[in-house]
């Protein structure tokens, strides 16, 4: 069970690029820009006939969703489909499971609908525009991705139950290659994930024309109210993001690896070696520890991806590729 009562994140009607990216993205924060998005064309997605004129005969994946006695999504129990918006529109309003186009490239002829947003110039370079579209109840797994997350709602609500990444230890990561927690947050068992009382949440909710800024590597678990339609950009995180991130986890004690590891870490990383020959020695200290342990001593796929490309940054101020 979630103890703490959550903690709102901060939100603004307007912001400058400067102010966002001293605040916000080097903070590592989540922020709500209300209504950041409410002048562009996209506004009028709220209508199936306008999406259905400019984009009706697109094809697009949809996750299908069955539903238990009780009515609950079962999330572990999805497929996937392919078929044209037109057809999803159909099936939108079959009672016994849910269709959702999630996290799917977003169609084309949509792209005119876009514009600027206000913090734009901070991330020149976006990797995609993902698309959203789904119906009141609809809900995500507690994941985290590892890119920075521009959510621009245009209907219905989305609330987004948020926790820092210094609650990595709490939230029960699926295994340790997956993103993906094994509790759900609305219907968990606390003798099963006693540890998730001790996680701090947060809470957004977004409503058309707000939009949501995740920073990577935050946890989220997203749940949908009305019918409901956002795009988000994904936007790669930059290096110096990674290691501020892998700073927050050792400012926190968050680090998750044995005391003795670490050290052997640091002793490497003192050596007087260049730091690609130094990220060599921790790969090959990893390996090593892997053959005698028969298992690596990352808990999870992000710690590889942060301990070992960025510790040396951290300490050194330098890229090590
Ligand atoms: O809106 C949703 O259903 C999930 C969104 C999400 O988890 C994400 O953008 O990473």
């Amino acid at each position: 069970m979630l103890t703490k009562i959550p903690i709102a994140i901060d939100e603004v009607t307007d912001i400058q690029p400067a102010a966002f990216k001293s605040q916000y993205v080097d903070g590592h924060r989540p922020l709500i820009i209300r209504g950041g998005v409410s002048h562009w064309p996209a506004m009028q997605w709220n209508s199936n006939e306008y999406l259905l004129k400019i984009a009706g005969d697109q094809r697009v994946k949809v996750d299908v969703f069955p539903l238990s006695k009780q009515g609950k999504i079962l999330l572990e129990s999805g497929s996937e489909e392919v078929m044209s918006i037109k057809d999803f529109t159909m099936k939108f309003f079959q009672e016994d499971c849910y269709h959702y186009i999630s996290d799917q490239n977003l169609p084309p002829p949509l792209y005119q609908d876009l514009n600027e947003h206000c913090v734009s110039s901070v991330f020149p370079v976006e990797r995609r525009r993902t698309f959203w579209w789904g119906k009141n109840g609809q809900k995500s797994f507690l994941h985290y991705d590892d890119n920075e997350n521009f959510m621009c709602q245009f209907d219905g609500e989305k609330a987004f139950l948020l926790f820092d990444i210094t609650d990595f230890d709490y939230l029960y990561p699926k295994d340790e290659t997956e993103y993906r927690s094994l509790a759900d947050l609305e219907q968990h068992d606390s003798n099963q994930f006693p540890l998730l009382a001790k996680a701090t949440p947060y809470v957004a909710r977004i409503s058309p024309g707000d939009v949501l800024y995740v920073p990577c590597y935050w946890w989220h678990q997203v749940k949908s109210f009305g019918r409901n339609i956002a795009v988000s950009y994904i936007i790669n995180e930059s290096m110096e993001q990674r290691v501020r991130v892998t700073g927050k986890l050792i400012e926190a004690g968050a680090l998750p690896v044995s005391d003795s590891i670490r050290d052997d870490l640091l002793n490497i990383i003192g050596l007087d070696e260049t730091p690609s020959r130094r990220n060599a020695l921790l790969k090959k200290y990893h390996r090593e520890y892997q053959q005698q342990q028969g298992k690596s001593y990352y808990p999870h796929s992000i710690f590889h991806r942060l301990i070992e490309e960025n510790l040396l940054d951290i300490l050194y101020g330098h890229a090590t590729y």
